[in-house]
């Protein structure tokens, strides 16, 4: 995670409101199209990706049309990277990392635990950096985001709270969430991870929602997340509201979080968490 100062040899402060700015302003209308532009549930249009069970509907790619829209608008040279559209390429130090609609399996079974996920990263030397992060869920009536160097805050009926992970340091107190791939014998290992932290763990929880679990971890509902095989879009936004909440997110051995496994918690329960997780086979390698 780079520091402020970093980031503000690259831009400035003025720069970073806007993309705050934008930031919420897309997350809301994407959020808007897909709670009141839904079709019936035997009109909307289905299609599948890498399995049968991996689904991306018409509102996935409408909500994401949207955001970028948005973007090509107030910053028509910015990066963009979205789950649906793909990555464009940009000709500023600034990209974009959308999940239009992460939680699409809730979404198409009307269970509210899903949310537009939006970064704005800067490049600092050599490395893309989240600087704003917006994770927007209407239908559980929340909005987290953050700021590099501002802190973490939720937004929600009962106004805004700043936000802190949880001080839980004890594995076998932790209250934890995971997700599964799409694919059966990717599941399968994963299933075996999941017996494996069960007894060692307070309880766990698939919520289906990679972004919206980082953020129950941002703001305490949750001690800790893992999960393989996330991609770049369902964290890049969750990872920093996690990190100005005081917690942290990485890989298995402790680096930035990638595409093998996400871990976050707070410092405390970390180690115990990562190496339960090894003992676990999270990586399902059979050792
Ligand atoms: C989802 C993730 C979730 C994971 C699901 C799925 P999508 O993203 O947010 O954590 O367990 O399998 O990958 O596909 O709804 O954008």
């Amino acid at each position: 995670m780079a520091n402020l100062a970093e980031v503000l040899d690259v831009v400035d402060d003025a720069t970073l409101d806007a993309l705050e700015s934008l930031a919420h302003q897309a997350a809301a209308a994407a959020g808007d199209l897909l709670m009141h532009e839904r079709p019936a549930d035997n009109e909307l249009q289905v299609a599948t990706k890498t399995t049968p069970s991996d689904v991306v509907t018409e509102m996935d790619e409408a909500a994401e049309a949207v955001i970028t829209s948005l973007i090509r608008t107030f910053r028509p040279e910015d990066a963009i990277v979205g789950e649906e559209g793909g990555t464009t390429a940009g000709l500023t130090a600034v990209r974009w990392v959308i999940d239009p609609l992460d939680g699409t399996v809730n979404y198409l079974y009307r269970i509210p635990c899903w949310a537009v996920s939006i970064a704005a990263q800067v490049m600092v030397d050599g490395q893309w950096r989240s600087v704003v992060g917006v994770v927007h869920s209407p239908a559980l009536r929340s909005t987290w985001h953050a700021r590099l160097g501002a802190g973490a805050f939720l937004d929600d009926a009962d106004g805004r709270e700043r936000l802190r992970v949880s001080g839980q340091t004890q594995l076998s107190q932790a209250l934890l969430a995971t997700g599964f791939g799409y694919d059966a014998a990717r599941r399968a290992e994963q299933g075996r991870t999941v017996a494996h932290m069960a007894p060692r763990c307070r309880d766990l929880r698939r919520a289906g929602a990679a972004a919206v679990d980082l953020c129950w971890v941002a703001d305490g509902r949750l001690d800790g997340y893992w999960e393989r095989g996330i991609k770049l879009w369902d964290h890049a936004a969750a990872a920093l509201i996690v990190a100005e909440a005081g917690g942290i997110v990485t890989d298995l051995y402790g680096g930035p979080p990638g595409s093998d496994v996400v871990i976050a918690a707070n410092s405390g329960l970390w180690p115990d968490l990562v190496a339960e997780l090894k003992a676990g086979d999270v990586l399902g390698s059979g050792v």
